[in-house]
């Protein structure tokens, strides 16, 4: 592993970091990956809205946090990472980047309804999904603490020189935790290979994001580290995608981390149990009219010549799809009562 600059008491930092990445353009997408985006953040959409109809008729239990809003930002950043290579790790709110992994959506619903098929053998629930084949490492309830886990599996990255970098999702609450800037402190010292995505959907619980943050510029937070930061329109798929290619080549080129700050909206509540009374029903339907991420590529794939017809093909595609995993979500076993003493860590270590 490269050894860190060398500094001494009271001089400039041994490599200065001013220069500044530019700010991208939006992504030139083929009429194959513009159908591609369209048919992932649909799976996403339809997904969420199965998962919320499963948690209405109590088949989920726990917390249910949705993604309905922001699929651009998972898809578009996803779709320009290596598999295999590259890792990801995001907080609770995390279905929506699985799905962008293209893991199976029977073994995420299945997890949803807490059984021995889903992707954690149904001990997780929906904060607590893995897969390490497809390295994403969760999934997490506890707020900013994937942060500093992200920064880890940076190191593990340069360590292991895999040429390999890790995604690392917070929202825009978790952006006033502490260790958060623990983390951007070490990163930036030792170049770690990570990309800091703050998705700001503009709330955290209950709490807007100018009444909790002294600085609601989000993109600006890694300014005192050194750590460039970029503000990207986190409701445009092609926007996200250039985002990622502009932050993949920053950092595969050894410069250290980047920020991006993802400027998306969530419609749904905090989880299944907020009945979302801290903002009012017009905000959200001007969002929803405005500024849909699905909406908006609908209409360019209708302007480049995609008909009615293909478009209500994939949309009857991916009910089949979602409607397969809730069904195979509802009829597959829990686990046996035995399985309660399994895959529990007992040893120390
Ligand atoms: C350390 C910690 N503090 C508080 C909570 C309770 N909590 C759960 S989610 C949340 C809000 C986080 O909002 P944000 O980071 O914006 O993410 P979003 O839910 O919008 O995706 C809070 C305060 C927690 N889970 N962990
Ligand atoms: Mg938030």
């Amino acid at each position: 592993m490269a050894k860190a600059p060398a500094r001494t008491a009271n001089s400039e930092p041994a490599t200065p970091n001013r220069e500044r990445p530019e700010q991208p353009t939006r992504y030139e997408a083929s009429k194959e990956e513009l159908l591609d985006f369209y048919q992932q953040m649909l799976l996403i959409r339809r997904f969420e809205e199965k998962a919320g109809q499963l948690y209405g008729l109590g088949l989920i239990g726990g917390f249910c946090h949705l993604y309905i809003g922001q699929e651009a930002v998972a898809v578009g950043l996803q779709s320009a990472l290596q598999p295999g290579k590259d890792s990801v790790i995001t907080g609770y709110r995390d279905h929506g980047h699985m799905l962008a992994y293209g893991i199976d959506p029977k073994v995420i619903m299945a997890e949803l309804t807490g059984r021995a098929a889903g992707i954690s053998q149904g001990k997780g629930g929906s904060m607590h999904m893995f897969s390490t084949e497809h390295k994403f490492f969760g999934g997490h309830g506890i707020v900013g603490a994937q942060v500093s886990l992200g920064a880890g599996l940076a190191f593990k990255h340069k360590y292991d020189e895999d040429g390999g970098v890790c995604l690392t999702y917070f929202g825009d609450g978790a952006a006033n935790q502490g260790q958060v800037y623990e983390s951007f402190n070490m990163a930036e010292l030792w170049k770690l290979p990570i990309i800091f995505v703050i998705e700001n959907n503009q709330y955290a619980m209950g709490t807007s994001v100018n009444r909790a943050s002294a600085e609601d510029q989000l993109y600006k937070r890694g300014e005192s580290f050194r750590i460039p930061g970029l503000q990207i329109d986190g409701m445009d798929v092609l926007a996200c995608r250039a985002a990622a290619e502009t932050a993949l080549a920053w950092v595969r080129a050894g410069k250290g981390p980047i920020i991006l700050e993802m400027k998306t909206y969530r419609y749904r509540g905090h989880s299944m149990s907020d009945p979302a009374k801290y903002r009012s029903r017009e905000e959200v339907q001007a969002m929803r009219d405005k500024s849909d991420p699905i909406e908006a590529l609908k209409r360019e794939l209708e302007a480049i010549g995609v008909t009615d017809a293909e478009l209500k093909a994939t949309e009857q595609a991916i009910r089949k799809v979602v409607n397969e995993a809730a069904d195979f979500a509802e009829s597959t076993p829990e686990p046996a009562p035995a399985e309660l003493y399994t895959d529990v860590l007992v040893e120390k270590y």
